[in-house]
């Protein structure tokens, strides 16, 4: 591959078309860094989805755009890498930081894409025509919450995931049981609010025969995790506490979970992700493509990797619709009413970016190249 001549990171705040609160808070706007990775005229897009809080992990869009900016940019423009997929490497001696990274990994691969005239996701090596689409749906009073859980299954969504916190979950989720009948897949994320003391009351959980429970305890706490796991009949899946191959690995080693949320950005990107996808796939552990309320670009580049062959379980990528109006790419992500998004033919991520949108949404532009 020939290194981009600059990287410009443009500082985004979409509003969301709806609140969207989580045991960690409620938020009405996204703060996203979009990284555009130019070279020969021809653009790349990644995401940093990191928001504008540290509450899901300790990064946030100011953290991410002064590493990418200090850090990650002037090695990459130092760097001689053959292959985006030699990111990783090349940003091994930055602790951490691994949405920032994955935005940089993200738009690399974009470019290199369309300058061979291929869709990312062939890159990646997705063998999918097209991915299961699930929602998550945040914490809501009951009322509104149900009505949007008979709305989305009524459109054909094969997955419904209810946010829940101490204090919110029987309820919710014997509704949404109720109304979706036995075998809908259903499932719950506690974003890790619960302590092991609550195991009796998680174990109750079991009679809602969620398809998992979504990273129930802290994200340190794999050992935690692992006793729980002895415990409950729902399976646990993970989400904050795999933010790398290696601890997937350990995590699967300790029986900590038996399903894995694989979100790009989480884990440092596309090439980490893929990796965990790999040992999974040995190990029998299915996976699925979370995210972090990515606008399209972002999207794109997760339905791309939710084409590999083992991401056997819908996951949580919706439509454009879901956050928000209008999104920043031409060809919003669909849905189709049998619930399904289909994979991309068109070069790179397949869309390109609404200049007018990015216009109106961007708050902030940062130009850097080679020093
Ligand atoms: O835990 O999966 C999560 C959104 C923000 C932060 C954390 C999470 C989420 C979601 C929504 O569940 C995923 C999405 O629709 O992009
Ligand atoms: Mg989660």
């Amino acid at each position: 591959m020939k290194l981009p001549s600059r990287l410009v990171l443009h500082l985004l705040h979409m509003p969301l078309r709806f609140p969207f609160e989580t045991s960690f808070g409620r938020v009405t706007q996204q703060e996203t860094i979009l990284v555009e990775a130019v070279g020969d005229g021809v653009s790349g897009w990644g995401e940093v989805p990191a928001s504008a809080q540290p509450h899901y992990s300790s990064e946030t869009v100011v953290t991410a755009s002064y590493v990418i900016r200090e850090f990650l940019a002037p090695g990459l423009f130092a760097s001689r890498i053959k292959s985006p997929a030699d990111c990783p490497a090349l940003f091994a001696s930055v602790r951490g930081h691994s949405m920032a990274k994955a935005g940089v990994e993200s738009a690399l691969w974009d470019l290199e894409a369309r300058r061979r005239g291929v869709p990312v996701s062939k890159l990646y090596g997705a063998t999918r025509r097209e991915i299961e689409s699930g929602v998550s749906l945040g914490i809501d009073p009951l009322p509104a919450l149900m009505k949007r859980v008979e709305d989305f299954a009524a459109r054909g969504y094969r997955r419904i995931k209810l946010k829940i916190k101490p204090g919110w979950d029987v309820k919710p989720l014997a509704e949404a049981r109720r109304r979706l009948g036995a075998a809908f897949p259903l499932t719950a994320d506690a974003n890790g609010a619960y302590k092991p003391s609550d195991t009796a009351h998680l174990r109750g959980l079991d009679r809602f025969h969620l398809d998992y429970l979504e990273q129930p305890l802290g994200h340190e706490d794999l050992a935690d995790h692992a006793e729980l796991a002895r415990k409950l009949r729902t399976p646990i899946c993970l989400d904050e506490s795999i933010t790398s191959a290696d601890l997937a690995r350990n995590a699967v080693r300790m029986k900590a979970c038996r399903v894995v949320n694989i979100k790009p950005a989480r884990v440092g990107g596309p090439s980490n992700a893929i990796e965990i996808h790999d040992f999974c796939r040995k190990a029998r552990i299915p996976v699925w493509c979370g995210g972090l309320l990515e606008t399209g670009v972002g999207r794109l580049h997760n339905v791309a990797i939710a084409g590999l062959p083992g991401f056997t379980k819908p996951g949580d990528i919706s439509g454009s619709d879901r956050y928000y109006d209008p999104d920043v790419i031409d060809e919003p992500v669909v849905v189709s009413a049998s619930g399904t998004i289909a994979l991309r033919s068109r070069p790179g991520i397949g869309a390109e970016v609404r200049q007018d949108v990015l216009k109106r949404r961007r708050v902030e532009r940062i130009v850097l190249k080679a020093r």
